[in-house]
């Protein structure tokens, strides 16, 4: 495996030399930020990306993500046009070396939680979703925490109102039509799609959601069969669906050759409406199995990229909510303590 961890660009607080110090880090997850979803990302500002990592000793492999527009999520008639815009960008970001991207086909909101600041009980915070404060949400006037408020008010009310035409199955429909032009691209420029699941894996706000558990990524990868249409497996955000086994998946979609990119990350359900906080990577911090999970990846060859997703807030750090450097280094010695024993006993 390459370990790697995301990085927000000259913006991040995280100075690459931080990034470079800890044990095993092989490269960073970034993306170009600054140029508005549908539109060609400028070389210029890749090759930067590319050489401020390299300059620190790390590569740039991974992009995450390259935003996937509404507009081809709908169906809209622009959308042959701004899927030639996503090609193009695959094209440019493998031109400089990168090897894998993630993206996602959440309609509006790639993210949900409730609270940024879940105080857990030994004093870290955290982020956390709660059924009960979901519920009072009212989507006609949101503020939710966190989230960028990239849209006004009318944008969002119209948007919300687009996609109650949207069934299950017609978003389906669009994401095997855009990834139909896409992974030609990808096979030309040897590159893999990692599709990131639905965080959490459940409708919100009555918007469509398809990529939550296991059923959805067996009709997806039945529908497009190249290996390049692939999957970031984010045990966090399928692991926050109580019914999905991660262990299985990683057995599963390992052998399947489906799992380009991992993202390690462990969350505690809280009592029965589906409410979780995102805890410690440590197995029993939370109600995941990180090891078995882990063992699955190693046993069954799996040979990509992990970052420890989302950590904690912890010693008196305020970072970015899920992405402080601490806990996400905490998470990365972890994981290299599980991979590098599963290898040993399983790598040939
Ligand atoms: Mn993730």
């Amino acid at each position: 495996m390459k370990l790697t961890f995301r990085w927000f660009g000259k913006k991040d607080s995280i100075p690459l030399q931080y990034i470079r110090e800890i044990p095993n880090m092989s490269g960073v997850v970034s993306a170009v930020y600054d140029v508005p979803v549908g539109e060609v990302w400028p070389i210029e500002s890749l090759k930067e990306l590319k050489e401020l990592a390299n300059n620190s000793g790390l590569e740039f492999e991974v992009v995450e993500s390259i935003p996937v527009s509404e507009d081809i999520k709908l169906g809209k008639p622009n959308r042959d046009h701004l899927i030639d815009v996503y090609c193009e960008n695959i094209r440019r970001v493998a031109s400089i070396g990168v090897k894998c991207i993630c993206y996602n086909f959440m309609p509006v909101f790639d993210w949900l939680r409730t609270n940024m600041k879940h105080v857990n009980e030994d004093g870290s915070n955290s982020l956390s979703y709660s059924y009960e404060e979901f519920l009072q949400v009212d989507p006609n006037n949101l503020h939710l925490p966190g989230w960028d408020e990239s849209y006004s008010k009318d944008e969002l009310q119209n948007l919300l109102k687009e996609y109650k035409k949207i069934s299950h199955d017609k978003l389906f429909q669009n994401l095997v039509y855009f990834l139909n032009k896409v992974i030609p691209v990808c096979e030309e420029c040897n590159v893999n799609m990692a599709i990131h699941p639905d965080d959490p894996p459940w409708d919100v706000f009555n918007l469509p959601r398809i990529i939550s558990n296991q059923k959805d990524l067996d009709k997806l990868f039945k529908a497009v069969p190249s290996t390049r249409n692939g999957l970031t497996l984010c045990t966090g955000s399928f692991g926050a669906g109580r019914e999905n086994d991660l262990i299985k998946f990683a057995r599963k979609y390992t052998k399947q050759g489906r799992v380009h990119f991992v993202h390690l990350r462990n969350v505690k359900w809280v009592g029965e409406n589906n409410s979780f906080y995102e805890s410690g990577h440590y197995s029993n911090c939370g109600s995941l199995d990180m090891a078995r999970i882990v063992e699955e990846l190693v046993k069954n060859g799996f040979n990509g990229y992990v970052r420890p997703d989302h950590g904690r807030n912890i010693f008196g750090e305020d970072g970015k909510p899920g992405y402080g450097l601490y806990d996400r280094a905490l998470g990365a010695t972890y994981i290299n303590g599980l991979f590098e024993a599963y290898e040993k006993i399983y790598k040939k």
